[in-house]
Order: structure tokens, then sequence, then C-alpha cells
């Protein structure tokens, strides 16, 4: 048979943060299992993925915390590429967006584009912030949805009902920056023409369904947008984070992020390549039309990877160097929830995937993840669930039936596969329900029934125990040890398929029991018959699902929604770098200083951190003239959350000590130093 060319890529997070429970279900664990079902299978198949460095999201996040991008990058890169492995992500790459490679296949597509005459360039109006003195492209300004009234919108685009709009439609913007109202200010943009795509759009996705079944939730948005109608889309921003529009006259510009995000895929395939040694690696499965192309998604995903993704492969498939093959599916899924709430890193709401593996294996969250994926709605992780999934699930069906195989043979047949004597019909008919179950669970998987194909893994472990009751061993082992024999026989027969079935959700628990059963995989269609030879020696029985016991589970759901100190803080009283660095300690230059009529501790200063300039109330009345701090450099906090003294809002706060006789004095730095230095 002629293997099957599959390609899987799973969505590129943003490596601005750790990835949590959400995550991983809504595109990366029914990725990973689809990919090792079909690995399994036999098929030739890819697993891509990697960091998406760039954009907005990247450099808000850098503003934050007062470093550069490349230090959120760096640092959110390796620590989610670790925390996917011990996840047990099996990915064949994980790349950067941010290689050289990476950023040649952008420019690469742009140019392509921009030489076609493909691309308009428009001036536009964008919001601006006059006080930070930058233009503000997405996520840089929120403000309330035009279609749906969500509060939380961006620029042009709306997390919650998916909309996309041009920023002078966004009611009530507000600046992440300062805060402020935002003005609209002229720029000029490259513009894809994505309402010329439409109609072909529209045919691709009918005649992708109609081949190969599309998801509903996935189709429902895809129609939202056609019914709205495809309008230009610009493909550069006013940023000096990303990849640089390759041509003269675009200082200052940068490829708009999705428009090189998805092309990483492609990058992130180019470095496999490289590392493998072979260079036409990448073009085998995206320049060759008998590739399957399988995208694995968030539905908030879904416009860039069902429309603006297939419209520039078209667009570049117009021209005459080799063509790119399009999604055959996109099996996005909903959002996972944490019960019963959405995950937030500011309320402390959910966890993260490393917190997670440090408390508890793999295996037990992949299953319970599984079990509840949110295909077709929205689904909540509960740490209950979690507990219950793994106590009465993972150990007692599947661990149970495999340890009182295990310990029965080991006692009765000296840990050797016994012999299989005649068939009676009980055995001939779990015989029959093993085989059938690889076929069964193929079915699902390939349909993106993940859950469902998962779900069934266990019902075949339910069948066993049953038949192991039903055939009563313990009495036939008396009575009739033929009888005897065979039952257990039949039941490592299930065993060996439970091992080769389960891989896809649990590997790390498959592994070990191949281990016990002294055994390699086989083939995903091979597994489901009689695999284990009479007399073959199994190892020693090891529990491989412990129970997980209540006062564990409390204890993180105690800590929910809590602010919580470190362990280390709250024993040695030291703080971690990463502690230190969310205070924003910057340098600052007072411009003006005056005094308050109803205070005497407290002045009014005006400062400069950068371009930006800030009101700060300080309590340093006592000790300082007015006069004699204008010009001064100061340290403030620079990220101190605002609050209002005697009516004035005061936006950070200077840094000064006490000295013997009570007066303060403020911590100054000599003019060299810039202001907005960070004081490390
Ligand atoms: N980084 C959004 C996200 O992390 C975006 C996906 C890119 S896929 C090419 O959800
Ligand atoms: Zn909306």
């Amino acid at each position: 048979m002629l293997q099957q060319k599959i390609l899987v890529t799973a969505a590129l997070p943003y490596a601005n943060g750790p990835i949590h429970l959400g995550h991983l279900s809504g595109a990366y664990l029914p990725a990973d299992i689809y990919v090792r079902y079909h690995r399994l299978k036999g098929s030739d198949i890819i697993f891509i993925c990697g960091s998406d460095e760039h954009g907005v999201p990247i450099t808000i996040s850098a503003d934050k915390e007062g470093v550069k991008p490349k230090q959120i990058i760096d640092r959110y890169h390796s620590q989610n590429k670790e925390a996917f492995e011990r996840f047990g992500m099996s990915f064949d790459n994980y790349s950067r967006t941010s290689l050289p490679i990476h950023h040649e296949t952008g420019k690469d597509f742009f140019l392509e584009f921009y030489n076609r005459g493909i691309l308009n360039e428009k001036h536009s109006m964008q919001f601006y912030d006059e006080k930070a003195k930058m233009f503000l492209p997405d996520r840089y300004v929120e403000g309330t949805c035009p279609n749906c009234g969500y509060d939380e919108a961006r620029s042009d685009e709306c997390e919650n009902c998916g909309a996309l709009y041009q920023p002078d439609e966004l009611k009530n913007p507000k600046s992440k920056i300062t805060g402020q109202t935002p003005v609209l200010k002229e720029t000029s943009h490259w513009f894809f023409p994505l309402g010329k795509y439409q109609k072909r759009l529209e045919e691709y996705i009918d005649e992708m369904n109609r081949k190969y079944g599309w998801k509903e939730n996935v189709l429902q948005y895809c129609r939202g947008w056609f019914k709205d109608g495809l309008e230009d889309r610009a493909v550069t921003r006013d940023l000096d984070w990303g990849i640089k529009v390759p041509i003269d006259s675009a200082e200052g510009k940068v490829l708009y992020v999705w428009f090189e995000a998805v092309l990483g895929y492609i990058s992130s395939t180019k470095e496999l390549s490289a590392m493998r040694g072979e260079p036409d690696l990448w073009k085998k499965y995206w320049q060759d039309i008998s590739t399957k192309y399988i995208a694995f998604i968030g539905k908030d995903n879904v416009v860039f990877h069902c429309i603006v993704f297939p419209a520039m492969l078209m667009a570049w498939n117009d021209g005459d160097k080799a063509k790119y093959v399009l999604p055959q599916n996109v099996p996005a899924n909903e959002f996972l929830n944490f019960e019963g709430k959405k995950f937030s890193k500011s309320r402390n709401w959910g966890i993260d995937v490393s917190d997670f593996l440090n408390l508890f294996p793999a295996d037990p969250l992949r299953y319970t993840l599984a079990a509840n994926l949110p295909e077709s709605r929205d689904t909540d992780f509960y740490w209950k669930e979690f507990q219950l999934r793994n106590n009465s699930e993972l150990a007692d069906i599947l661990g149970n039936f495999i340890n009182r195989t295990f310990t029965f043979i080991h006692k009765h047949f000296d840990g050797k596969v016994p012999a299989r004597g005649s068939l009676q019909a009980i055995d001939e008919e779990m015989l029959k329900v093993i085989s059938g179950y690889p076929e069964k669970i193929s079915k699902l998987f390939e349909a993106y029934k993940i859950r469902d194909g998962v779900l069934e893994v266990m019902n075949l472990a339910r069948a066993g125990n049953k038949y192991f009751n039903d055939s009563e061993p313990w009495k036939t082992v008396k009575s009739d040890k033929a009888i005897c024999s065979t039952t257990l026989y039949v039941c490592l027969q299930a065993i060996y398929t439970l091992a080769e079935l389960m891989n896809p959700v649990v590997p790390f628990s498959s592994s070990k029991l191949f281990y016990m059963l002294n055994a390699e995989k086989t083939s995903w269609d091979n597994c489901g018959f009689e695999n284990l030879q009479e007399g073959h020696q199994l190892k020693m029985a090891e529990i491989i699902f412990p129970k997980i016991e209540d006062d564990i589970i409390e204890s993180q759901m105690l800590k929910l929604g809590k602010k919580e100190e470190t362990g280390e803080v709250k024993e040695t009283g030291q703080i971690t770098i990463d502690d230190f660095m969310k205070v924003q300690l910057k340098v600052a230059q007072i411009i003006s200083a005056e005094k308050l009529e109803k205070s005497d501790k407290l002045l009014k200063l005006k400062v400069k951190i950068e371009n930006e300039e800030r009101q700060i109330i300080a309590g340093i009345a006592k000790s300082y003239k007015p006069e004699d701090l204008v010009n001064k450099k100061v340290v403030v906090v620079a990220n101190l959350k605002p609050a209002k003294l005697m009516g004035l809002e005061s936006q950070g706060m200077v840094l000064a000590v006490e000295d013997e006789k009570g007066s303060l004095n403020v911590i100054s730095v000599g003019d060299p130093v810039k202001t907005g230095t960070r004081v490390r």
C-alpha cells in the first residue's frame, strides 16, 4: 500500500508567556494524538510547530516588563519548548519565527506579491498615541467591538466574536501604553486584496468540506466572514519589531505578524530539512499535490488559517513558481475554560503546563484533557474531574485490568504467556471485540473525533475487565487450568492491543506497558490480532497509574484566584531575578515641581521618561524646595499602578531614602544617564 504523505501543523504559540492547559486542548494535544496515531499507521507524516515571536503581543509584554522583545522571546521560547517536551508533544521541529530562515520566507512572499502588483499601497487612518509618539497597531488599542459590544476588543479584530473591522469603527478606543484616547493619523500600508479571493475561497472550502468533512464550528465561522464580505487587509505595520518590509520606501515598517506567522510553518519545515541534511524535504511536503495538509488550531485562529493563509497561497500559486498545497482540513477546537471561568494570568485562574507537570506526570493530564476536548463547544478543566479520571478510569479500569492480569500470570504461569487452549464462545467473542478496536478508533481519529477515539480505548479496558470477571479465572485455575490459561492468554492479547492503542494519548504509560510486556510495538493495523506467543516471558508488573490523593488536589483548588508568595520567598525571604525584574525602576527627569496648596508634604512633579511625560505626586515637600528639583534625574517605579493622592493622579513613585535627621534624599543619577534607562 502506498504510504500516505501527511503534513501536520499546530498553531505557533506567541512566545510572550507560558502556555497553559487551554492551549493544549485547543490545538496541541489533538494534533499530537493524530500524529502519533498516523505514525503507528505507518503514514509518512511530519509534525511542525514553533514559536511566534513577532507582533504586538510580544512588544506589549516587553513594554510591560521594560525589557527588549528579544529577552521576552528567548525566555518564553525555551520555556514553552521545554513544557511541550515534558507534556510529550512529538513535534518533528519546533522552530522560531525570529530565525533568518523565516525572515527570508516572509520577505519572499511579500516581494513575490509586491513585484506581481498584487498588493495595493493605501493611505489609511491608524490609531496614534500622541503622548507616546507612536502608532498603535493591533493590541495596542483596546475598545468596544462594533459588532458584539465586547469591551476588550482590539483595534481591528474582536477576540470575542471574531469580527474584523477598520480601526475607525472601534468604539471608545484607549491606548494600552498611556491609557489615553488615541487619535487617528494617516499612514501608508500595503494591503492584500482579500476580497478578490472570496469566490475562490468559498469554492475551496466547499470542496474540502464535501470531500473531507470540515467541522461544523469551523464552517460556521467561515460563512460568517463570507457573509460580511472580505475586505482588503493591511499586511504591514508601523512597528520596529518584526520582519522589515523589504522595499526601500518602507522605513520603520514591518510585515504584519499574521502575514508572516502562517508562513512560519513553511520556514520551520525548511529548518527541519536543513537539520536532517535533506534540502528538498520541505518541498516534498509543501509543494507536492499528493500531500494531505492538516492545520490544527484553536477557534480564535480560524480566519487566518481558513481564509487569509489559503488566499496567500492561492496568490502565490497563480504565479509561475512551484506551487504550495492548501490545508485539506482545519480541525479547530473551541476553548477550554478552567473551573467554570476563562483562564487568566492576572487573576491567577488556571495553571501553567510546567507548573502542572511539576506536580503530576503528563499522561493523566493528557488523558483528562483528551477525554474532554472542546471539539464542538467550550469545555472546562476541573481539578476534581482530573482526579476522578485518573483514579477511577486510568487506575481502576485500565490499570486494574493490566495489574490483575499480570499478577495472576506471575502467580500461576511463571510470568509467561499462557497457552491458548480451545476457544469457548466467550473467548472467541472477546478476541473479535479486541480485533475490532483499531479500526473503530481509526475511523474516529481520521474524522478528528479525537475525544471519542480516546474514550473508546477505555472501553476496550472495560471490556477486558468484564471478560476477566465473567471468565472467573480464580475458579478455573483450580477446576480447569486449560480454560484458565486461555482466559489469561486472551487478556494478554487485549493488553497488548491496549498498549498500542493508548500510545497516542498516554505515550509514556504505553512505553512502560510495552516494557512490562517485554515486547515491541507493531503497527496500528496489526495490533488487534494475537501478538504474544505462548511461553513469551513477561517482566514484573508495576503500577502504571498511581492514584492521586485528595490533599494535593484540594491544595491546588485553594490556590485558585489567590495571589501567592512563592515558596522561596516564604522560607528564605529571597526573591528570584524574575521577581525583581517585575519592578520597573527607571531613570526620569523632573521637568517641573510645584507645591500643593492643601498639603505640606506633597509635591506635584512632572517627569519625563524617554518620550513620555508623567505626573507624580511625591511626599518630599518637607525636604526639597520645588525649584531645587527641576532638571534632576531621579529613579522612579515606572510600572506602579496609578493612584489618586489629594484628588490628583500619581503615575509612579520617586525613590528616596531618609537620613538621620529624618530628611528625605531622592535617589538621583548623573546627567549622562538617559531618561528611561532601566535601573538594575
Ligand atoms: N500566535 C496566536 C496564538 O498564539 C498565534 C498563532 C499563529 S499560527 C501561525 O494563539
Ligand atoms: Zn466582537
